[in-house]
């Protein structure tokens, strides 16, 4: 049965995105105009043809652990999250988008006896933290889910009620190793040795590097190693559930090792910060257990959440890889639910090369650095530089030079040139001339366009479907480094035809130089409009300034140059909109400058 779900939805997916390459793939060579019409169709297809309920789209970040305040790793999953649903929304989906607190377990109730508060205030403290960050930094989350909820514990203990009631728990003794920093369980071979500050020799996660200890307990398992060849033959049959393919193959090479049953409670004596297991007050529900079902509490379960739940999609750190994509999947088949879509897996954000953590004392602050390089800049920042397959060491200079480079200097240069009072003085949308620039092909020799002017249009229009793809898979990096390559492009055009040089008042003259600049504002939207999920107020600015208006600004409206194809173009001749100062401003870098007299470097703007 797995398997056929799997093949349909396989299906599903293909039919959808074959459609667009296979129109591509049967013209030899397409020119400009037929590989735009399977854009078109593209576009046309996700706009309507998709069933309603295939329409949903559910994305999750991790709840977060609220021993300490949130560093830009949690940020960085939370900016992840927040472009998926903002790109499905732009494009028709009805998206959802969960983040939260976990705030249960032996960790949290430490941090609370050592901060000296009762565990729900300290919780709500930290908690409200995360919720500001996320607020701060324009997470646009539709659900924020604390795990002290009262709707979240009537979740779990009906999900654990449906896992005993199926057999799946049972009381056993646990004998073994156990980290409280990781909340996990691990077999011998995932432990090592080593020395604490004092010099003491101690044992610890070869994973995490955390200290763990020897327990033995009495207290309920799951029957997690009868789940193997399911969770096998799950992954083997969506090769795309767990991304990227390295994390696939992870998971596969973890199920090919030991999968000891889990311990999924601990005796109250020692654990009193959680939900009691139903039926038996000595006993506390194990807190990664509790936290996994978060997703299903917000999805509306146990009740209503058939809807939600069958579109859900993950965005999770590699730390906690184990649990998305083997114990999640297995609680989850255990209780007869569908199992996630996609877990979206990344790697890590490290200082010096260590993992940013907060037991290690290395964080950077989100807040404090989304004040000092915007809050689009540091969206725009994690994901330019944040690779999915590899950890990214963190870096105030970096971030600097990338912004000032991409943002200021590229983009915001672009659109200073060609809105520049001096060169568009009725600031309007400027007409397209197609003599000027005509279809490739016979008639090109005829215009003023050359050859790396054809490869440009060629670029732009290709780049939404580029986009799409690298956004798909979260290869957010990609897509940001294909816009960048074009907008450079775009600055060659501009650079090469030297349209402050054309408005000396001949007609010709005149109509080349609208057609430049009518051709670089389509270029410009076609950027903005791709890169609201990214930054959405600099994004937003930037439309405004070209005059689009907000229903002009889905992913429907990514039809680019149509006068090129001889088709009305709704922009042409219309008034741009204000001009609201400089689109992102030149930042200053964090040492280099320190010591020197200053002088004052604005963004590159034109003279008007
Ligand atoms: O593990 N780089 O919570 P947590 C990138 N409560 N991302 C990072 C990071 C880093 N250096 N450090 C943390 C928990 N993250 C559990 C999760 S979910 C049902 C329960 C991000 O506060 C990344 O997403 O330790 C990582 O997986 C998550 O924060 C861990 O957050």
């Amino acid at each position: 049965m797995m398997k056929y779900l799997s093949i349909i939805r396989n299906c599903k997916v293909a039919q959808r995105w074959s459609f667009s390459h296979a129109t591509c793939a049967l013209s030899p060579s397409p020119s400009f105009s037929s590989k735009w019409n399977c854009k078109r169709l593209m576009v046309r297809r996700l706009g309507t043809d998709i069933p309603t309920e295939d329409r949903n789209y559910y994305i999750t970040t991790p709840i977060f652990y609220v021993n300490a305040s949130p560093h830009i790793g949690h940020l960085y999953s939370a900016v992840t999250a927040d472009y998926l649903h903002r790109y499905k929304l732009l494009q028709g989906f009805n998206s959802r988008f969960a983040t939260g607190t976990d705030e249960h377990g032996l960790k949290i109730q430490q941090a609370a006896d050592a901060a000296g508060q009762d565990p729900l205030s300290f919780c709500t403290k930290v908690s409200e933290r995360f919720k500001h960050l996320f607020k701060s930094c324009h997470i646009s989350y539709t659900d924020y889910i604390r795990t002290t909820e009262e709707r979240h514990r009537c979740a779990v203990e009906h999900f654990w009620t449906v896992l005993q009631s199926k057999g799946f728990i049972y009381k056993g003794n646990y004998e073994g190793w156990y980290s409280t920093q990781d909340e996990s369980f691990l077999t011998p071979s995932q432990v090592g040795d080593a020395k604490d500050s004092s010099g003491k020799e101690i044992k610890i996660s070869l994973e995490s590097g955390h200290k763990v200890e020897w327990m033995i307990e009495e207290n309920y398992m799951f029957r997690l190693s009868e789940f193997r060849s399911r969770l096998q033959e799950w992954l083997e049959g969506n090769p795309r559930a767990v991304q990227p393919e390295r994390f696939h193959h992870a998971v596969l090479q973890w199920l090919q090792e030991d999968l000891p049953d889990l311990s999924v409670s601990r005796q109250r004596s020692r654990l009193q910060w959680g939900i009691p297991v139903p039926g038996d007050l000595d006993q506390t529900i194990y807190v990664w257990l509790d936290a996994l079902v978060n997703y299903l509490t917000v999805a509306g379960y146990p009740d209503t959440h058939s809807q939600w739940w069958r579109a859900a999609h993950h965005v999770v750190g590699k730390d906690i890889l184990k649990f998305h994509a083997i114990y999640w999947p297995a609680f989850l088949l255990a209780a007869d639910l569908p199992l996630p879509q996609t877990i979206h897996v990344h790697s890590h954000w490290t200082v010096g090369g260590k993992k940013m953590s907060k037991s290690l004392g290395n964080v950077v602050d989100p807040l404090e650095r989304s004040q000092r390089f915007t809050i689009d800049g540091m969206r725009y920042f994690l994901l330019r530089q944040g690779v999915p397959d590899t950890d990214c060491d963190y870096d105030d200079d970096k971030v600097v030079k990338l912004l000032n480079a991409e943002l200021t200097d590229s983009l915001g240069g672009l659109l200073n040139r060609c809105t520049a009072p001096s060169l568009n003085p009725a600031q309007v949308y400027p007409h397209f001339c197609s003599d000027s620039f005509p279809s490739q092909g016979t008639e090109a020799h005829k215009g003023r366009a050359v050859d790396e002017d054809y490869h440009m249009l060629d670029a732009v229009r290709a780049l939404p479907a580029v986009v799409e793809q690298h956004y798909e898979s979260v290869h957010v990096y990609k897509a940001l480094e294909a816009i960048n390559r074009c907008v450079r492009q775009t600055n060659g055009f501009v650079q090469r035809h030297t349209p402050w040089k054309l408005g000396s008042g001949d007609g010709r003259d005149q109509l080349w130089l609208d057609t430049i600049l009518h051709v670089s504002l389509e270029c410009l939207r076609m950027y903005g409009t791709l890169l609201q999920p990214i930054v959405p107020e600099m994004a937003d600015k930037l439309l405004s300034r070209l005059g689009v208006k907000p229903e002009e600004k889905s992913w429907a409206a990514l039809d680019f140059l149509v006068k090129y194809q001889g088709k009305d173009c709704p922009f042409e001749g219309r008034a741009l909109g204000p001009d609201t100062g400089v689109l992102f401003n030149r930042l200053e870098r964090p040492n280099a400058e320190k010591g020197k007299p200053k002088k004052a470097k604005k963004a590159t703007k034109v003279k008007s």
